[in-house]
């Protein structure tokens, strides 16, 4: 593919079972409107790497033909990481897994797709591309050490929304669009 000497991603190391996640977060681990804050390694300084995310909330993606877990990881130039191109460099990756391809089909179950890359200090999706259509998940980047460490690591927070702005719920102590700005703080309010 011309990308240089990477690692997989992390759905695809957890597929070959060389991952494994540091968190499980579903809708009973997840309150819509609160902010959960983690601390996860880069992918290939830890075997214990990623976020793994099962939507429970979204029943169209939690079952079916169409079910998928979303893999959260954070990519950094050490181990097979090394030569990692700079498009993904210090970067944040969303990767999502079809839980259920069929099996008659070439690649079932190996199929992973890169939903997201999030920089540091930002927030995915911006603001005005939330909508109540795909993951009704956001996840901000909050901040990351040394890239030059022997273990880098990212401090990654997410938050799942079920209205696409504040207005009208500006006095309940939650972001309930998952834009960072909770009530009054929130211009849509
Ligand atoms: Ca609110
Ligand atoms: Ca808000």
């Amino acid at each position: 593919m011309g990308s240089g000497a990477t690692c997989f991603n992390a759905a695809q190391m957890s597929i070959l079972g060389w991952a494994a996640p540091v968190a499980t977060i579903s809708a009973a681990s997840l309150p819509a409107g609160r902010w959960v804050t983690f601390e996860i390694p880069a992918l290939s300084a830890n075997p214990y790497n990623n976020l793994l995310v099962k939507p429970t909330w979204l029943p169209n993606l939690s079952s079916g033909p169409d079910a998928r877990n979303l893999f959260v990881s954070y990519r950094a130039p050490v181990g097979c990481d090394k030569l990692i191109s700079k498009a993904f460099l210090g970067m944040v990756e969303l990767h999502s897994l079809i839980l259920n391809f069929p099996e008659s089909m070439p690649f079932a179950n190996n199929i992973t797709t890169l939903e997201a890359v999030v920089a540091p200090r930002t927030i995915w999706p911006a603001p005005a591309q939330r909508s109540l259509d795909g993951w009704r998940l956001a996840v901000r980047f909050v901040e990351q050490g040394p890239l030059s460490a022997s273990a880098p690591w990212a401090r990654v927070a997410i938050c799942r929304y079920d209205v696409t702005r504040e207005t009208g719920r500006c006095n309940n102590g939650l972001d309930d669009d998952c834009d960072g700005l909770t009530d009054l703080e929130d211009s849509d309010c």
